[in-house]
This record gives C-alpha cells, sequence and structure tokens, in this order.
C-alpha cells in the first residue's frame, strides 16, 4: 500500500493534499485496488473509473453529515477506502468482512445502500426534500452512471426533482459502459453531447478559467465561474428541460478540475446535473481490453489480468438451449434488461441477432413488451435474474399472467448469490411468483432437466417461470434432444415408505443425502424431485401421505411462501396431518459470503433437516427394529 493512503483515515486528510498529492493518491489508490481484488475479486472497471470523481467529492462534501449516494453502488470501493474502512478493505467481499456494495449498517458515511440499480436519484431527492423540511443545510449529491439513466426510477425522479427542492446534485458518470456497452437512446444521446465538436478543447478551457478563479472567495467563485461555466460548457436541453441546470461534460479524470467544479456547484441554488466522462477499467490495460469481463468479476492475475476458465455454467446451458429451441421455432425471441453476458444471451445474440433485445436496465419494460410481443404471436423469453425480476412483479401479474401471455422467464442466480450479498441473493422468486394465477413454476435439478423444462415451457398457453442457480451445472450427461415434461408430475427418483424427501433444484442433492442417512438408520426413505413449484403433483402428495410419517423440503429461498409452504398448504388441502419439516432461509435479510458456511449457519444442512426429522420417525424405528 502507498505511504500516502496509509495516511488517509477519514476524508478530512484529504483536505491537506496538494494536487500533486492528490494525484499520487490517485494512483496509489488504483494500484492497491488492482491488487486487493486480484485476490477477492470485485468490481475492478467501475471502481478504477471513479477514483478521480470519488477523491474530488470526499475532499469537497464532508460526509457523514452531507450525503453522497452512488447508484447500484458497486463502484463505491474508493468511497469505503476514504472512509475509515482501508484497514478492512482486503476483506470486501470476504465473509464477515466489508460488503461490496454500501451498506447503511456498515458506515455513517453509506447514507443509503443499494445494489439494484435506478435509486440513486429518488432517494437523494427524498434526503434533499427532508433536509428542506427540517431546516438543515447539508448537502444532497447523487452518482449515477449513464446507464442507471437507462432506468425508469431514474427517470421517474428526474420528472420530479425540480419540483420538489432548489439543491440537489446529481453527478451523471458517463463511461458508455453498462456491463455491456449502453444501449438505447439515451447512451446515443450523451455520445451526441460528448462528441459534440464544441467539447474538443472544452477541458483545457475550462481548467484554465477555473484556475484563474482560484483563490477567490466562494460567492464571487461561484459567479464568475457559473458565467464562465455557461459560456464554456456545452449545454443539454435534455436536463434543462427537466429543470436542471446542465453542467458538462467535464472531464472526469482531471482531479482539480473536479475539486473546483464541485465547490462551485455547491453554491448553486437550483437543481443540478454535472455530467463527467470517465474512463472505465482506467489505469490498467487489462481491464480497459475486456471491459466487460472487468466490471465485476472473480480473482484474476494483477499483472495479465489472466482468470481461471471456469467450468461450464446454468447462463451457458440456458444460452446453448435457447438457440436450438428457438432454431427451430422462429416465435422464439430473447430479451434482457442489460445483463447479456450474466444470463448468457450474449451466446444468444450472434445467432440469432435480430431475435434478441436488450432493453437496458428495464426491468419492469422489458416484462411489458415481452407481454406485447406476445400478444402478437412470438414466443418471449425474459432472462432476468431472481433478484432483478423483483422490479417487475406488477407487469408479471398485470400485463403477462392477467392476459394469459406465453411468456418464460428464466431465472438465473436463484438461491443465495453468495459473496454479492443481501441485495442479489435470488430467495424470494417462489414467494412471489407462486401467488400468481395461470403461473407455471419449474426448478431443474440439473442442466438436462433444464433444457426439457424450456421445451416444455415454449409449449404452454400461458406464462411460466424457471429458476436455476449461479454458477457451474453438476456435469451430467445430456440427451441429445430436450423433451417437454409432463406438466404439474414430479419425478420420483427412489420410492420409499416413511419419509418423503422432497429437493428443489439443484438441492435434490441435499434430498439424497439425507435419505442415505435415514435408510443408514433403518428407515425407507422416498427422494422426489418435485420439477413443479406449481402445479403442484397433489397426486403424489396424496399417495404419500397416505405412507410416510413425515415430509421434508429443501429449497434454496426463503421458507416463508417458498416451496415447503406450497407443500404445507397442499397437505392441509388434501386433510392430510402429515408434519412437514422445511429446510430453507429463515426470514431475515442474509449476508454476503460463502455459499457453503452460510448454508451451514443457517441450517441449510442435511444434518438439520435429519435432526429435525428424526423425532417424527421415532415409532417408525420401532416398528422396523421390531420386523427385522
Ligand atoms: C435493477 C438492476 N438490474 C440490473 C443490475 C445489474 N447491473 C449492475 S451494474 C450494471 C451496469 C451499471 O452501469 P452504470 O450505471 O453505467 O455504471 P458503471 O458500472 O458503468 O460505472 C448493471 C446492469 C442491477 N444492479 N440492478
Amino acid at each position: 500500500m502507498g505511504t500516502l493512503l496509509e495516511s488517509i483515515h477519514s476524508p478530512a486528510d484529504l483536505r491537506s493534499l496538494n494536487d500533486a498529492q492528490m494525484a499520487e493518491l490517485a494512483g496509489e489508490i488504483r494500484a492497491f485496488l488492482i491488487q486487493t481484488l486480484s485476490k477477492t475479486g470485485g468490481h475492478l472497471g467501475p471502481n478504477l473509473g471513479v477514483v478521480e470523481l470519488t477523491l474530488a467529492l470526499h475532499s469537497v462534501f464532508n460526509t457523514p453529515q452531507d450525503k453522497i449516494l452512488f447508484d447500484v453502488s458497486h463502484q463505491a470501493y474508493i468511497h469505503k477506502i476514504l472512509t475509515g474502512r482501508l484497514d478492512r478493505f482486503t476483506t470486501i467481499r470476504q465473509p464477515g468482512g466489508l460488503n461490496g456494495f454500501m451498506l447503511r449498517t456498515e458506515s455513517e458515511h453509506d447514507c443509503y445502500g443499494a445494489g439494484h440499480a435506478g435509486t440513486a436519484l429518488s432517494a437523494a431527492l427524498g434526503m434533499a426534500v427532508a433536509r428542506d423540511m427540517s431546516g438543515g443545510s447539508e448537502h444532497v449529491v447523487a452518482v449515477a452512471g449513464d446507464a442507471a439513466f437507462t432506468n425508469g426510477i431514474s427517470f421517474e425522479a428526474l420528472n420530479n426533482i425540480a419540483d420538489q427542492t432548489k439543491r440537489l446534485i446529481v453527478v451523471l458518470n458517463d463511461n458508455e459502459w453498462s456491463i455491456d456497452r449502453n444501449v438505447g437512446a439515451i447512451a446515443r444521446y450523451f455520445h451526441r453531447v460528448v462528441t459534440n465538436e464544441h467539447y474538443q478543447h472544452l477541458h483545457d478551457r475550462a481548467h484554465r478559467i477555473l484556475q484563474k478563479l482560484g483563490g477567490k472567495t466562494a460567492v464571487t467563485v461561484a459567479r464568475r465561474a457559473e458565467e464562465a461555466a455557461k459560456s464554456i460548457l456545452w449545454p443539454s436541453m435534455l436536463f434543462e428541460e427537466f429543470g436542471l441546470e446542465y453542467f458538462g461534460p467535464i472531464d472526469g479524470h482531471n482531479l482539480p478540475l473536479l475539486v473546483e467544479t464541485f465547490k462551485f456547484l455547491k453554491n448553486v441554488d437550483r437543481p443540478v446535473l454535472l455530467h463527467v466522462l470517465t474512463q472505465k477499467g482506467r489505469g490498467f490495460q487489462p481491464a480497459l481490453d475486456g471491459q466487460k469481463k472487468f466490471h465485476g468479476l472473480g480473482p484474476y492475475d494483477p499483472e495479465t489480468g489472466k482468470t481461471k476458465v471456469g467450468e461450464q455454467t446454468w447462463a451457458e446451458v440456458f444460452a446453448g438451449t435457447l438457440v436450438d429451441l428457438a432454431r427451430q421455432d422462429p416465435r422464439i425471441v430473447a430479451i434482457t434488461a442489460a445483463m447479456p453476458n450474466g444470463t448468457g444471451l450474449d451466446l444468444f445474440r450472434p445467432h440469432l441477432p435480430k431475435r434478441y433485445f436488450d432493453v437496458g436496465i428495464a426491468e419492469e419494460h422489458a416484462v411489458v413488451f415481452a407481454a406485447g410481443m406476445a400478444t402478437q404471436g412470438y414466443r418471449p423469453v425474459c432472462a432476468i435474474y431472481s433478484t432483478f425480476l423483483q422490479r417487475a412483479f406488477d407487469p408479471i401479474v398485470h400485463d403477462v399472467a392477467l392476459q394469459k401471455l406465453p411468456v418464460v422467464f428464466c431465472m438465473d442466480r436463484a438461491g443465495l448469490s453468495g459473496d454479492d450479498g443481501p441485495t442479489h441473493h435470488g430467495l424470494f422468486d417462489i414467494a412471489y411468483l407462486r401467488g400468481i394465477p395461470e403461473m407455471v413454476l419449474m426448478a431443474p435439478k440439473d442442466e438436462d432437466e433444464l433444457a426439457d423444462m424450456m421445451k416444455t415451457a415454449f409449449q404452454l398457453p400461458g406464462p411460466s417461470a424457471i429458476r436455476y442457480p449461479r454458477g457451474a451445472v453438476s456435469g451430467v450427461a445430456r440427451k441429445p434432444e430436450p423433451r417437454a415434461l409432463p406438466v404439474g408430475k414430479a419425478e420420483v427418483l427412489s420410492d420409499g415408505s416413511d419419509v418423503a424427501i422432497l429437493g428443489i433444484g439443484p438441492m435434490i442433492s441435499l434430498a439424497r443425502e439425507l435419505a442415505v442417512r435415514l435408510e443408514r438408520d433403518g428407515y425407507s426413505a422416498a427422494v422426489i424431485n418435485p420439477r413443479f413449484i406449481k402445479p403442484l403433483d397433489r397426486e403424489m402428495l396424496e399417495q404419500y401421505t397416505q405412507r410416510v410419517a413425515a415430509f421434508v423440503t429443501f429449497e434454496d429461498h426463503v421458507k416463508m411462501g417458498g416451496f415447503g409452504s406450497a407443500v404445507i398448504e397442499a397437505l392441509q388441502e388434501i386433510g392430510s396431518s402429515v408434519p412437514v419439516v422445511r429446510i430453507g432461509w429463515p426470514d431475515q435479510f442474509i449476508e454476503h459470503g460463502k455459499v457453503d458456511a452460510l448454508r451451514a449457519k443457517y441450517g441449510l444442512t442435511v444434518e438439520e433437516a435429519e435432526t429435525q426429522v428424526l423425532p417424527w420417525l421415532a415409532h417408525r424405528q420401532r416398528r422396523t427394529l421390531v420386523a427385522s
């Protein structure tokens, strides 16, 4: 770690540094990030892009009194480093360590937690209005990436800001990238502003003028800088129409310019938007060459940027299957909300580019757009992570299910996401989908079954959803062609008469393990792959209800409203009183960490299931022992 960096314990320490030292500090931070994240993994590219921006913000604004919000907050690592968390920074995303996003419980400087995109402007406006109402004087600054402006909530906030407050600073951090290239009219608009000929040499001129103004009192600086800025900076009609005074675009790596600009903006008594141009991955060539990969990644070589070649993932199997199915069925179209890489759809795009749609970070729109296409006979698949599909709950109900439209939701990252933590865990989708009439909800135990479920889904007359986890598949043998599954029929993997163990998706492996243990104890255990969370196989449940002393359910989902709850509801309706031992996540938010360790901590284990089910089997054991 560099010596200057070591001397920074709080943002106040920045204020004694001169320009040269600040530049040196920026270099030290970059080197530190590259080294540290090479071991922990994390959002390297976005953070390398905002080193100067964050330094400037923290040297001008005074957190925690002033409020700085980062949209998504995956780019808040430097904010963490500067606000007293340097000594713990090597623990980022590690179990028990710093979270990879802003977390209100982690620091008083994290005024707003995030992980999902598009919230910074609305939350900042809320804080600004609260300040105005209570007579406060603090500054509120929202930093949002260019892709965050493809999100509806950002625009809903923009529509509201000028009516609600006179003091709010929005920083548009424009690097032209989302995770993939940013898309749509807004991205093109930003690009036009940036490439406007007036921007050539703008940075030099702006710098000269702001330098000349140095040393004056804040008020004079503000007044004169405003005039100067107005004459040299190219106004953006878009934001002006929203009632925000637009400044920019300025070079987001010119630290003195950023500092002077923020000092000036502090004194403007109108809502403002500062357009800052940054380079994602700046200072690390592999990140500049591989923007998508270095948005967020696991450990890498800090010299070359090389990562381990991974095993085949669920996302890859999804994409490969979709290409095959779409080739056979011209009605199939694929939709992503800014996640072509993570969902695997970037593998679909080159094969069928005209049937591929990236709509930006706009999950609600993605689903309504899919509904529209479905009304015209197309078969859309929305590939959206479980956690981000939460955004689209109403469109799923109102636009898809209620209209009986055959949209397929493929939910990657269903289950615990691990290192990313609570904003990204996909632990609620069963609960929010299974109450929707018409919905067919499936979970494949392995990649071969994922293909079968996709085939099934495209044959259904109405909506369906398939949930599968993050990461590598188990590597089972694949059939040459997927086959459609009988809807609502479970797969009995092994029969038994004392206990029926049901495992949703890959949790079937825990069900199998528990069966082996119980068989060893002298019990007869059935292992069942439900396949369908909805409709549940009631016939199967009814059969086992006659025989077994208990059911056990395993799910990588919250217990409340989850699969086990669905089984209890069904048994109650059947009139059965056979107990159900539910193994799933408790009714609380789960921190970030390693999946296995968190499962052990929260009792998602075979041991826990065994402990809970054995008392229900006690009388059976005696009978078995007598019989033998
Ligand atoms: C609602 C939602 N959908 C998708 C994502 C996944 N996601 C995380 S960061 C990101 C791109 C952000 O781009 P931008 O705001 O421009 O910031 P940059 O990383 O370029 O600095 C996306 C799509 C998310 N966090 N939230």
